[in-house]
């Protein structure tokens, strides 16, 4: 049995995916992140960079104690070659998909993170972060464009590549991206967004698992204002 420690997020809905796609038996436990659940003592005993999500396999191949984990990515990887799938396993297609995969943590996710941040949560505005964080993510979105021109998928069959980059182009419109403008990302979200298991994914994951609205109280745990407590 499986245990994802999540919260209705693009970086939480990664292994949603990949758990939906292989059909994996497990366990949702909601880690309320606005609510300041990432900071329990618990939770930081294997996840210590205090962010969802995380993992525990009370199975893992070849028995032994449980396996902690924390990092999208990593979970991503770990769930594929625990089932085998998604994740080539010859040497230039694995590398293939890796690389993608470490574009989206290393790239993707952090500057669309951040263009919602100043767009959505700053205290006040900041033209320059805005600003660049928007023209960050436009640049971004046109090498994945340019990449999916002349193929269905990012990195050979559908992997956990897609997996990592779906999730952080569904806020496409709050990025101020609009999808008219990349042809190639368009038709690759919308196959992707048809999949049952995406389908599965987001109704069984974004309502009972978000904030609904960003309190105070939220803003101050989650960013760090002097209230916090930490
Ligand atoms: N690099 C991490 C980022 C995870 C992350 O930023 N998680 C956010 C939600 S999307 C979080 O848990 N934030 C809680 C906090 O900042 O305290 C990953 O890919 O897993």
């Amino acid at each position: 049995m499986i245990e994802l420690y999540f919260w209705a997020t693009p970086n939480g809905l990664k292994p949603r995916l990949m758990l939906e796609e292989t059909g994996l038996e497990h366990r949702i436990v909601p880690v309320d992140i606005g609510k300041g659940e990432q900071f329990r003592p618990e939770f930081l005993a294997f996840s210590p960079n205090n962010r969802i999500p995380a993992l525990i396999d009370h199975a893992p191949a070849g028995g032994g104690e449980p396996v902690t984990l924390f990092e999208s990515g990593a979970l991503l990887q770990y769930l594929a070659e625990k089932t085998g799938r998604f994740l080539p396993t010859d040497l230039r297609g694995r590398a293939d998909v890796m690389q993608w995969l470490f574009w989206q943590v290393g790239g993707l996710g952090p500057m669309a993170g951040q263009n919602g941040h100043f767009r959505v949560y700053a205290p006040e505005p900041v033209p320059y972060a805005i600003d660049r964080y928007t023209r960050e993510t436009a640049r971004l979105y046109g090498v994945l464009d340019k990449r999916l021109a002349d193929r269905e998928f990012i990195a050979g069959d559908y992997s956990i590549a897609d997996m990592a980059c779906y999730p952080w182009v569904v806020p496409h419109t709050a990025h101020a991206q609009n999808l008219d403008d990349f042809p190639h990302i368009k038709r690759w979200f919308e196959s992707i967004r048809a999949r049952p298991a995406t389908q599965r994914a987001y109704a069984g994951g974004t309502e009972a698992y978000s904030s609904r609205k960003l309190t105070d109280e939220a803003r101050a745990v989650l960013y760090g204002t002097p209230t916090t407590p930490r």
